[in-house]
């Protein structure tokens, strides 16, 4: 069976340890084997209940309601969107959730439950209605898992759609000195982490920007002096987060991305990066594409003096198992302080696509 983490606590659950609860009472219930391989609810057997269903399931370690199809799921996804302080993940986040959801693939996004439903809904109205970039998330705000179904309509059969659950967590690496438990666990059980990149960040680049521009699209002074000090502060935050000592690679495949590239789009000239993402089109990961941006990517920062980055990110991660993607949530520069222009995402759903091709649920051409 898939392996499932506590979409609260993040710790491990498997069909024997999953608790029943009985909606009447309240008492646990204990399933027999049959009904536990079956994911079965067990009859309730206190006096009253009538053997009533005990239908209610919860988390072993946290005690929380856990949502009812939780053991039916063919595969647990992680996307967790890392990055400092304004490097736009709350941003991305929305309009990457909003473009999946309106762009007419096979892979369906719903909500699982109901935080995860305002949540979004809020900063995609903040974002497509009042036409203002969502607010920086409040400082020592406790990082909110979101909780996604993701259901493959491409692979129905016999009326039965495989359903995936998608865990998002916006906010991690933020609070270096403090890691999150919920957040270590997740971070140690992901295979690919996604790590947004503020390229307003980066002294070498920061000199390209209109001061203005900057000065939008920066939601505090987030400039690091330099770009190595930015990537070996949050490469340790995942060691301490995923207990990986000093000195050894992060053993696992990461999407470096680069938000706000509308501010820098000019220093790119003819490229891949600054046209439209192929995926959604193809209803595919288009391999060729994203290998081109890649390389973009990297000769861009290498002409911006950003060695010490790619070396930066080289030595922590290793060489060969790093993407970078460049994305721009709004698609143009604000028009002032807390004030959009027009909202056209620019291949926010490339990092998402990439994570599920390589769980084999996106086709890889
Ligand atoms: N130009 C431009 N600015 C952006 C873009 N995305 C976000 N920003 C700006 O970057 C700032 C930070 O974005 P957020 O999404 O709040 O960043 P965050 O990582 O969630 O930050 P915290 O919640 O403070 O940790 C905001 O002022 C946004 O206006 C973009 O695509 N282009
Ligand atoms: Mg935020
Ligand atoms: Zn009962
Ligand atoms: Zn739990």
């Amino acid at each position: 069976m898939a392996d499932i983490l506590c979409p609260y606590c993040m710790n491990k659950i498997t069909s024997g340890s999953v608790k029943y609860e009985c909606p009447n009472c309240g008492n646990e219930a204990q399933p027999s084997f049959i009904e536990r391989k079956r994911h079965m609810a067990p009859a309730c057997r206190q006096p009253g209940c009538n053997k009533r269903l005990a239908t209610v399931r919860k988390c072993p370690v946290c005690d929380v309601k856990l949502p009812s199809d939780i053991l039916d799921y063919s595969k647990y996804l992680r996307f967790s969107i890392l990055g400092i302080s304004g490097a736009g993940k709350s941003n991305f986040l929305t309009t990457m959730l909003h473009e999946m959801r309106r762009s007419g693939l096979p892979w369906v996004l719903t909500p699982m439950d109901s935080d995860t439903q305002t949540m979004f809904r809020d900063n995609e109205n903040v974002i497509y209605n009042d036409g203002e970039p969502v607010a920086a998330t409040p400082p020592g705000t406790p990082p909110q898992p979101q909780q996604w179904k993701v259901q493959d309509k491409k692979k129905m059969t016999n009326k039965v759609i495989p359903s995936y659950s998608l865990t998002i967590f916006d906010g991690a690496g933020e609070d270096q000195q403090h890691i999150d438990p919920t957040i270590s666990n997740y971070i140690s059980g992901s295979n690919t982490l996604v790590i947004l990149i503020d390229p307003l960040a980066l002294p070498g680049v920061r000199h390209l920007v209109d001061p203005d521009i900057l000065a939008w699209s920066s939601a505090r002074n987030s400039a690091y002096e330099a770009s190595a000090d930015l990537v070996n502060g949050l490469a340790q935050y995942i060691r301490e987060s995923a207990n990986i000592k000093t000195g050894k690679l992060i053993d696992k495949d990461v999407a470096v991305v680069f938000t706000k590239m509308d501010a820098v789009f000019d220093s790119f000239g003819v490229s891949t990066v600054t046209q439209p993402g192929p995926h959604a089109v193809k209803q595919a990961f288009v391999k060729a594409d994203a290998d081109a941006v890649d390389m973009e990517i990297r000769d861009w920062l290498m002409r911006q003096g950003e060695q010490s980055f790619l070396d930066a990110i080289e030595t922590n991660f290793g060489k060969g198992r790093i993407r970078y993607f460049g994305v721009s949530s709004f698609g143009q520069p604000p028009k002032g302080p807390n004030q959009l222009g027009k909202v056209f995402p620019h291949r926010v759903l490339d990092p998402l696509m990439w994570v599920l091709a390589r769980d084999g649920i996106v086709p890889t051409i």
